[in-house]
């Protein structure tokens, strides 16, 4: 399963500087001009976990191995991308293919770089970029409409999808995203998700500032206020300082430039685990001398599922799951001492994965 976060948002807003920081790596060319990104750049990054650790202590395990995400590094968006303005239609496909957007809003003065729209005012260019999704999502929408409307005579089930389609068209045609959509079920939200549209998509928003900036300014209170209105999570960081601590060889030269600059930790982990949770993910683990491993599974997946994940043989001869949950194992001190105290657990094929879960899985082959 690989599950990947597009990061979004006017040119030369920081974009390629923040995917650098998130992969460690210089693998995207950041520099002052828009449109430096042209082809997408796609990284892996691990995310973090302290649970591992403790984990890993416990069972004497030699190796830890993190859960990983990938970040997409996209073109960037100007007003009338929809219409092919910029690098229009192809960058919006990039979008189309990830499964949640980060939003890097500029929210810094510098008037060494170049904003496209010529002055800083981020809730424009969430407003710009927001409106040219939905008009992507909305002749997208409404040149498939016909086609769906064709089956409802020999497919009972493109009744439903059409009025779903329907009731869509009208959101976004007063610009609005999908996701705004009143949904009453489980089978909306199926009939939803089924129509592939890039505003249905989860978002948050990250706001770019200055290094001496980071408790935010009237930028970012302005993206904050937004995302409060219209329930999107909005994280604050400095994409440069970001890059330049990842560029760092060791986590004690880390530390020392944090400190210089008065910062606990560096804004990446808090990105991760935010995107970890818009993806709707859930760790479960598996934990021995050899190794530790985070394993990432969508909320509400079954204990079968869960080991189709390690491996499709493991689902299909599944028998039942032993079960230990993150706090027995911590506060028991592993495996044995949960197995004296009663605390493991023998879990069949309808147990639903609840995060934190320390799995032996047993099948047949
Ligand atoms: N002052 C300041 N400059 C930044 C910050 N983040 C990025 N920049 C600079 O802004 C310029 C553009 O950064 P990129 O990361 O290439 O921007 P982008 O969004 O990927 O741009 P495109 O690929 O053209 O869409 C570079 O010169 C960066 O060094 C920041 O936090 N503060
Ligand atoms: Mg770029």
């Amino acid at each position: 399963m690989s599950l990947q976060c597009g990061i979004v948002g006017l040119p030369n807003v920081g974009k390629s500087t923040l995917f650098n920081a998130l992969t460690q790596t210089a693998a995207a060319q950041a520099a002052n001009y828009p449109f430096c990104t042209i082809e997408p750049n796609v990284g892996k990054v691990n995310v973090p976990d302290e649970r591992c650790e403790k984990l890993s202590a416990i069972a004497g395990s030699a190796e830890i191995i993190p859960a990983q995400i990938e970040f997409v590094d996209i073109a960037g968006l100007v007003r009338g991308a929809s219409k092919g303005e910029g690098l229009g239609n192809k960058f919006l496909s990039h979008i189309r293919e990830v499964d949640a957007i980060i939003n890097v809003v500029r929210c810094f003065d510098d008037e060494n770089i170049t904003h496209v729209e010529g002055v800083v005012d981020p809730l424009r260019d969430i407003e710009l970029i927001q409106l040219e999704l939905a008009i992507a999502d909305l002749e997208s929408l409404e040149k498939r409409i016909p086609a769906m409307e064709k089956k409802i005579k020999t497919e009972k089930e493109a009744i439903a999808q059409v009025e779903m389609a329907k009731r869509v068209l009208e959101i976004l045609k007063e610009g609005k995203a999908a996701r705004l959509v009143k949904i009453n079920s489980a089978e909306e939200e199926k009939l939803l998700k089924e129509l592939q549209l890039i505003t249905s998509k989860p978002q948050l928003f990250v706001c770019n500032l200055k290094e001496h900036e980071l408790a935010g300014n009237k930028y970012s209170a302005l993206v904050e206020e937004f995302g409060k209105a219209n329930g999107y999570k909005v994280l604050k960081i400095c994409a440069q300082i970001e890059a330049e601590v990842a560029g760092l060889e060791s986590d004690a030269e880390k530390k020392e430039f944090l400190d210089s600059v008065g910062l606990q930790e560096t804004g990446l982990s808090q990105i991760i685990k935010n995107s970890y949770f818009l993806l709707n993910l859930i760790t479960f683990f598996t934990v021995g001398p050899k190794e530790c491993r985070a394993w990432m599974l969508k909320k509400g997946s079954s204990a079968p599922k869960s080991a189709g994940v390690i491996h499709t043989d493991f689902e299909k001869g599944f028998i039942r799951a032993e079960t230990i949950s993150y706090q027995d194992y911590v506060s028991l001190n592993g495996e044995e001492g949960a197995k004296l105290a009663g605390k493991l657990r023998l879990e069949g094929k309808d147990y639903i994965t609840q995060d934190g879960d320390v799995f032996h899985f047993r099948f047949n082959v």
